[in-house]
């Protein structure tokens, strides 16, 4: 189905033959809007920014690019086109047909996993908002402000399942949606990594990598769903989110390559020479990256966890890519083997099924995801003529959820004492010292095609313009 711009909410949901439904929606988006102009970048309403819109859901053009006031883009309820006699995929009702509705036993679950996906769409949002104040280009600028503009949108995606078919309920949940602030002492986001600050270009970038890639991971596992509004609301995110985590990708390789310009100029590694040039030296980037990394871990939940296993068992949310990449869709009796602490300061192996292991099974793929970046950019180092390494740290370091969360590990993944750790810790996180460091690194750069110092140009600019484009007008 086509999408409708003429009406006020776009969609292509046939939302003019519900009238309930769109009545509810539609009073739901000034209180949208309230909330983008209090908590979204909101000193640059009066800009002009370079940005896509969805205009259909095939994968073939599917976006429009054109010049837009952020406050004036188009949010919309968009879903993939449905798969003709699609059965479920996964867990003890394989091959059945999905759902169209919410079968009632499993509602809670369903709404508890919506409102959890949409609740980190907002709290980026929030988390990235003076992030404009302090662009290293206007290209970069336009890519923050287009992931700006689509997490608002996946928060409608999420928001429109909720008023649709969890009635009172889900309407009440649209509402704390926007209630919720990442960071707020009294009412903050429900996952912990949606509220750390972001206030540097450099934790954004590790944000973009790391966190989007776990939205990846999600978003994909709940495509799988036997619920199949959901499954297709999720396919059409996807199709959005590739561009947030190859901002990430190429923004970190943009760095590497800077470090590595001036790695070269001065003939040194030793960090404060590369400092006192204005980049970041790569055991800053370390740290950077030992911080989100292992943040974002934790957001696949327990390795252990019924939930997960219940999940799996009803065909609420599958495993990425279930059909080509696994054989047994139904796990009943596959086993996982574990490591965990054996609380005594060692490791003990442990054996669960396979559906209770879920959380980890989905983390596993994800650690070999992030790995790819990793390799890319050792590569560019290796061929620079340099030795050092950047890796991903244990994924047992400095675990807030799951069997790791009270034995502390180093970032090798060896078990430390309590004081050991706390200890050493800030040498292995970005201290105040370092995030001082790339404060004073971000200046605003502005004049079309510049770039700040500590970020080498994009190899190329956005549908097809040059990097010189004007990306964003500031007015
Ligand atoms: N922080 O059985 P357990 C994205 C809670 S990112 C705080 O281990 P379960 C995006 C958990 O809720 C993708 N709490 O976990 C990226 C549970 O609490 P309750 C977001 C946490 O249920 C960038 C308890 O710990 N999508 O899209 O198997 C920009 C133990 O639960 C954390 C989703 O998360 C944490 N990190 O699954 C914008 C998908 N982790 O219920 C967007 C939907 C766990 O006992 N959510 N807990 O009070 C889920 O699939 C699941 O809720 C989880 C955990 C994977 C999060």
């Amino acid at each position: 189905m086509s999408i409708n711009y003429a009406e006020k909410i776009p969609n292509n949901v046939d939302l003019a033959n519900d009238r309930a439904l769109q009545r509810a929606l539609e009073h739901w988006q000034p209180r949208f809007m309230d909330w983008w102009r209090e908590m979204g970048p909101s000193d640059f309403a009066g800009a002009d920014v370079y940005l896509r819109t969805a205009i259909g859901v095939d994968a073939e053009g599917w976006a429009h690019y054109g010049t837009v006031k952020m406050p004036d883009y188009r949010w919309g309820i968009f879903l993939a086109d449905p798969i003709a006699d699609r059965t479920i995929g996964f867990g003890d009702s394989f091959g059945e047909p999905v759902w169209q509705q919410v079968p009632g036993e499993f509602r809670s679950q369903f709404r508890r996993l919506i409102v959890t996906q949409g609740d980190t769409e907002p709290a980026s949002v929030e988390q990235q908002r003076r992030l404009g104040h302090t662009c290293p280009s206007l290209f970069d600028l336009r890519n923050l402000f287009q992931i700006n503009v689509e997490e608002g949108r996946h928060l409608w995606a999420m928001v429109y399942l909720l008023h649709a078919y969890f009635g009172r309920d889900g309407r009440e949940e649209a509402g704390e949606l926007l209630a919720r602030h990442s960071g707020d002492a009294d009412k903050p986001r429900i996952l912990g990594t949606f509220n750390e600050p972001i206030e540097d270009w450099l934790s954004f970038l590790c944000f973009t990598y790391f966190t989007d890639r776990d939205g990846k991971f999600q978003l994909k596992s709940l495509a799988e769903s036997s619920f199949d509004p959901l499954a297709r609301t999720c396919r059409f995110m996807l199709t959005e989110e590739a561009h947030h985590m190859f901002v990430g990708e190429t923004g970190l390789g943009r760095v590497v390559k800077r470090t590595l310009e001036v790695m070269k100029e001065t003939g040194s590694d030793d960090p404060q020479a590369i400092r006192r040039h204005g980049a970041v030296d790569l055991p800053l980037l370390q740290r950077y990256l030992n911080f989100w990394f292992s943040s974002s871990l934790d957001l696949f939940g327990s390795e252990v966890s019924s939930n997960a296993a219940s999940a799996f068992a009803s065909g609420i949310k599958g495993r990425p890519d279930e059909a080509a990449q696994y054989q047994d869709h139904v796990c009943a009796e596959a086993s996982f083997e574990l490591e965990v602490p054996d609380g005594r300061g060692g490791l003990r192996k442990e054996t669960v099924g396979m559906r209770n292991a879920m959380n980890e099974v989905l983390r596993s793929a994800y650690i070999r995801d992030c790995e790819i970046g990793l390799k890319r950019w050792n590569m560019q180092i290796r061929r620079a003529g340099f030795g050092s390494e950047l890796r991903l740290p244990s994924s047992r370091f400095r675990r807030a959820i799951g069997a790791w969360a009270n034995a502390p590990a180093d970032p090798g993944g060896k078990l430390v004492g309590r004081d050991e750790f706390e200890r050493d810790l800030p040498g292995w996180i970005p201290s105040a010292s370092d995030r001082a460091f790339v404060k004073h690194l971000m200046q605003r750069v502005v004049q079309p095609g510049r770039m700040a110092g500590w970020i080498a140009p994009p190899e190329r600019g956005i549908n097809n313009l040059p990097v010189e484009h004007e990306y964003v007008r500031l007015n």
